[in-house]
């Protein structure tokens, strides 16, 4: 499993300064707090020192985007499409730099970072950018709302960005962006790139620090709405703070999402699909195939050949082009997998992984199975965000659909088998905002994403994520 080839990505190509500042009005600042440092999950060393965003900071960011607002709202909307094509561009021109240094702050394997991560960060500036002059069409209004206050998780640094940037300024309103704490150099690269995309100042400001920062950007009375993905705990916290002020507001939150396969499913694709559904970034994915729901009289079947399957998945430097599952992104992450784990034994559930030897440095956590595992059990309930799968199992449909939906989260679900129209009768019955047949975690630009219940509300993506930044 360790026999690493020797890094065809190499870490050259990504130079990192010893210190990064904020971006505010088209210019990179000090800020007032004190700075934090940033470390490459991987090996522990540090990457950078980046600044902290104090209150005053993020008041003058906001203040910038405010003032870039009029002229930005302003401008034809095929003006605006053309800022956007052209940060498309370079985002496909630097998409390597990007991809090694997303991988190196986030700990990802880089075939992510470089065939899924920036390919989608630039399909979705060329997708929105293609609205941007044709918001009319879309029946949700042509009025931007004014400064979207966004504030984004560590698990897809840079494709959470563009999420949240790529639809806000297509319809015409200007950014003020709070990256996570333990990922923010990705979002500064992107501030690098709208100055090389000559985008105007205060269109895009980025604000690095922790929590706080994010709490100045959510209750700034100049911020008109405000975007969240991250943990349901903070989103309940925001959507607190958030009530009564006429902010707008959509979140993106947890999830449990459930993997269902039917006896009549190709076998060896289902397998893929469910390691793609927890094992792609580590299992740091909100909509995580978490829980595999398995039809009783294949569940030998099956679990035989996923335990051969994850008996191959190397884990390792994610900057080695053949690892497949990455670092855990931090010390805490590992925390929280890990104790979660020891719940999962302790309620009963039988765990198992790979023969696998981790390296010494860094923070890893093996590709983990729980057979055995009841609807009660912890591990069955929480979302872990780590590389660990709940396997339950079902007889008919029906107790699939049941077992499914019983969650407080809804964001996605999936399905194997063979039968369209059990497809369709399951997708009907499954609470959940995305659902994928005979595949799992596709994403597409032009595809809404968004959750029920407790994962939250408002969609991004697609037709329907021009909703949630224009006003009737
Ligand atoms: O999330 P937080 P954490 C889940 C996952 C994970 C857990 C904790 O289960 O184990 O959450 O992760 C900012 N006001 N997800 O602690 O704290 C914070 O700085 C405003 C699922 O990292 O929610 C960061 O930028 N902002 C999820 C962002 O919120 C605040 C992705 C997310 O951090 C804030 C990540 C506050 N009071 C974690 N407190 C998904 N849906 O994909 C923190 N932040």
């Amino acid at each position: 499993i360790f026999e690493y080839a020797p890094a065809p990505e190499s870490r050259d190509l990504v130079d990192i300064k010893a210190s990064y500042g904020l971006f505010i009005d088209g210019e990179f600042v000090d800020g007032s707090g004190a700075p934090f440092k940033t470390v490459n999950p991987a090996t522990e060393e540090t990457l950078a020192e980046v600044a902290t965003a104090s209150a005053d900071d993020v008041d003058r960011a906001v203040r910038a985007a405010r003032k870039a607002f009029g002229g930005w709202s302003a401008l034809p909307g095929a003006e605006r499409a053309k800022y956007l094509f052209r940060i498309a561009r370079i985002i496909q021109e630097r998409a390597r730099e990007l991809a090694v240094l997303e991988s190196l702050d986030n700990g990802k394997p880089i075939r992510e970072s470089r065939d899924v991560d920036v390919p989608l960060v630039a399909a979705h500036f060329f997708y929105y950018a293609g609205w941007a002059d044709k918001l009319e069409y879309a029946g949700f209004g042509t009025k931007p709302l004014g400064v979207a206050g966004q504030v984004i998780p560590w698990n897809f640094p840079l494709l959470m960005l563009a999420w949240k940037i790529a639809p806000a300024l297509a319809c015409g309103n200007t950014v003020v962006l709070k990256p996570a704490e333990t990922t923010p150099l990705s979002a500064l690269w992107f501030a690098d790139i709208c100055r090389q995309a000559e985008l105007p100042p205060g269109v895009v400001n980025i604000v690095t620090g922790a929590g706080e920062t994010g709490a100045a950007v959510v209750g700034h009375p100049e911020v008109d709405k405000v975007a969240f993905t991250g943990s349901t705990e903070v989103g309940r916290i925001i959507a607190r703070a958030v009530a009564g002020t006429g902010k707008k507001l959509t979140l993106e939150l947890g999830g449990k999402a459930a993997n269902i396969v039917f006896e009549d499913a190709a076998i060896d694709q289902a397998v893929e699909g469910i390691v793609n559904g927890i094992f792609f970034n580590q299992g740091h994915v909100c909509c995580a195939g978490s829980r595999l729901l398995v039809q009783e009289s294949v569940q030998e079947e099956l679990l035989a050949s996923l335990k051969r399957r994850l008996g191959t998945l190397r884990v390792g430097d994610p900057l080695d082009k053949n690892t497949d599952v990455g670092a855990i992104n931090s010390a805490e992450q590992l925390a929280k997998i890990r104790e979660l784990s020891a719940v999962g034994e302790s309620e009963g559930a039988e765990r198992w992984s790979p023969a696998c030897e981790l390296p010494e440095r860094g923070f890893w956590f093996p590709p983990t199975i729980f057979t055995g595992v009841a609807q009660s059990h912890t591990i069955a309930r929480d979302e872990i965000f780590g590389p660990v799968l709940s396997v339950l199992t079902f007889r008919t449909p029906a107790e699939a659909v049941e077992k499914a939906n019983n969650t407080p989260y809804g964001l996605s679900a999936g399905i194997w088998t063979e039968k369209g129209s059990r497809i369709l009768w399951m997708a009907d019955r499954l609470r959940a905002g995305v659902v994928w047949a005979n595949t799992f975690n596709k994403f597409d630009p032009a595809s809404p994403f968004g959750g029920y219940k407790e994962s939250g509300y408002g969609r991004e993506g697609g037709l329907h994520g021009l909703e949630a930044y224009l006003d009737v």
